[in-house]
Formats: structure tokens, C-alpha cells, sequence
């Protein structure tokens, strides 16, 4: 007898922690640790620098359109379908690119990057970029999505990517045994929608081998997510929103006029018991 893959998708409720304030290290530990699946924190940076930040990120001469079947321009670098050579190579000649994104600012990436260095620190873990020998990661990356379907972004994980990235990849590690901690920073929001969607479910390699995805993780076919409940987050600029990449996800329809979609992104996440990496 073979045993076939299963077509529904298992069902993971997520746990999920939204409200105001300021950001404690203390909690994206628990999103690195999988005790919390998704954390929002509305105005968790100043408005004023995420302004800065979208003016900065309309003007810089590194803005470019995404050439990798994700519809979106960004400035930085993305793993996405990249081996290490490349990917860390472009993450080299992206930095002074990814640096004016702040230009005189104070950088809120770098800010949280060092409080949680600190923190893990005293628990004798080491937090630090990625690297190899082509080159190391970048704080972070800028992305503004244009899909022009349901989703401005499609349904997608961010594990697969690195997963599949080949051996020379000291994070594929993280994917292989631990949670994959999306970080956004909100910079611009439109009036209406490019909500942040999340699935409850967490898809296996057999999940993704089923659906075609297995080594992108991108994108999810609607119709496989039809009976799997999901929340909505609604952003608005200044907001930070952490969620475990292992879980399905995607931007909602934004309204065409008006302000622009911008977020500051990275991942991070626990290579070994002493060891946290981020990268982009
Ligand atoms: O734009 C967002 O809110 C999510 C971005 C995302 O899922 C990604 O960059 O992988
Ligand atoms: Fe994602």
C-alpha cells in the first residue's frame, strides 16, 4: 500500500499578540523560540522616521524592480532563488544603499538589531549577521509589493527559500530545525488594505512537493488555502509586525492611489543553542 499526501492542509492555530507600544526584546525572544507565532506592535517606531525612511527609499539611486517573478521594486538584497555566492555578493554592493534608506537617522532595524544583542548576550547567545565567504548580510532590505491580483503579495512561506539554498548557507540550519522569524518595519501604508494575511498552517516539504512549491515556497495556490482559517493584520506606518516565516502569508489588494506600500524587512533565527543569524 503507498500512502498518498494528504490534500487538506493540516491545521496550526497561530498565537498571536497585537497592541501598542513599544517593542521588549523579551518578546521577539519568544517569536524566536516559537512561542509566539505572530507579534504586532502598533507605533512601535516613530512616525516621523518612517516618513524619512519612504523619502529616502523613493530618491535612492539603488531602487530597483524585482527581475525574480516577485511583482515589486525593493533596494537591498533577497536570498530569494539566489545561491550564497550571489546573494551574498549583491547584499555587498547593495550596502551604501541600504545605508541611505537612513542617512542621518537613526536606524530602528540597527536600534532593535543591538538591544536584542545585548539581551541575548547575557544568556550567553551570540546574535550577529550572516556571512560566508563572499561577503556578510545587510541589516535589513526595503520592499514595496505591486502584485495587481487578490494579493499584492501572493500566499507564500519563507522557509523553503533557504531551505533549498544550498549547503553553503550557514542559515539553512535555522530552517532546518528552528523557526524562521520574519521582521517588518511599516514605513508607508496605503488607506486601504496590504493587510498582512497568515494561514493556520504551517506546511511540511510534502506540502510544498504537493503544491509545486517545494523549492520557492512561492506562491501557494488560492485554492488550497480555501478551508484554512487566517488573521488579518492591519498596518498602519510606524507599526512592526515578527512572525514565524514558517506559516503561509501574503499582502492583501492595496488601493491604487495614494500612499505607497514600504516596509524595512529581515529574518532572523537560532542556528545553533548559542547562536541567533540575520539576514535578508
Ligand atoms: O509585506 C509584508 O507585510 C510581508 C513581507 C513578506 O512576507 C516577505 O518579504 O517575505
Ligand atoms: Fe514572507
Amino acid at each position: 500500500m503507498t500512502t498518498q499526501p494528504s490534500k487538506t492542509p493540516a491545521i496550526s492555530p497561530p498565537v498571536i499578540s497585537e497592541r501598542t507600544g513599544a517593542i521588549c526584546t523579551a518578546e521577539i525572544i519568544s517569536v524566536l523560540k516559537g512561542d509566539i507565532t505572530a507579534l504586532h506592535i502598533k507605533e512601535g517606531f516613530n512616525i516621523e522616521v518612517a516618513n524619512q525612511i519612504t523619502a529616502n527609499f523613493m530618491r535612492n539611486p539603488g531602487l530597483k524592480e524585482r527581475s525574480d517573478g516577485v511583482p515589486g521594486q525593493y533596494v537591498g538584497s533577497s536570498h530569494y532563488r539566489r545561491d550564497a555566492a550571489a546573494y551574498f555578493a549583491e547584499s555587498e554592493s547593495t550596502r551604501a544603499s541600504v545605508a541611505a534608506l537612513f542617512g542621518t537617522l537613526v536606524d530602528p532595524v540597527r536600534g532593535l538589531f543591538e538591544a536584542l544583542k545585548r539581551d541575548l548576550h547575557t544568556q550567553g547567545v551570540k546574535l550577529r549577521l550572516a556571512r560566508s565567504a563572499h561577503g556578510q548580510a545587510n541589516i535589513c532590505r526595503a520592499l514595496s509589493w505591486s502584485g495587481a491580483g487578490p494579493y499584492a503579495l501572493e500566499a507564500h512561506d519563507d522557509v523553503a527559500q533557504v531551505l533549498c539554498a544550498g549547503r553553503d548557507y550557514e542559515l539553512a540550519e535555522v530552517a532546518r530545525k528552528n523557526t524562521v522569524v520574519a521582521l517588518n518595519f511599516y514605513a508607508s501604508m496605503p488607506e486601504q488594505g496590504g493587510n498582512l494575511r497568515i494561514w493556520s498552517h504551517k506546511p511540511t516539504t510534502a506540502d510544498r512537493k504537493s503544491q509545486g512549491v517545494e523549492t520557492t515556497g512561492y506562491p501557494y495556490p488560492i485554492s488550497y488555502l480555501e478551508a484554512v482559517p487566517y488573521h488579518d493584520f492591519n498596518l498602519k506606518a510606524g507599526d512592526i509586525a515578527l512572525i514565524d516565516g514558517g506559516f503561509i502569508h501574503a499582502v492583501t489588494r492595496q488601493s491604487a492611489r495614494g500612499k505607497r506600500r514600504l516596509l524595512l524587512n529581515c529574518f532572523l533565527g537560532f542556528a545553533a543553542p548559542d547562536l541567533v543569524l540575520w539576514w535578508t
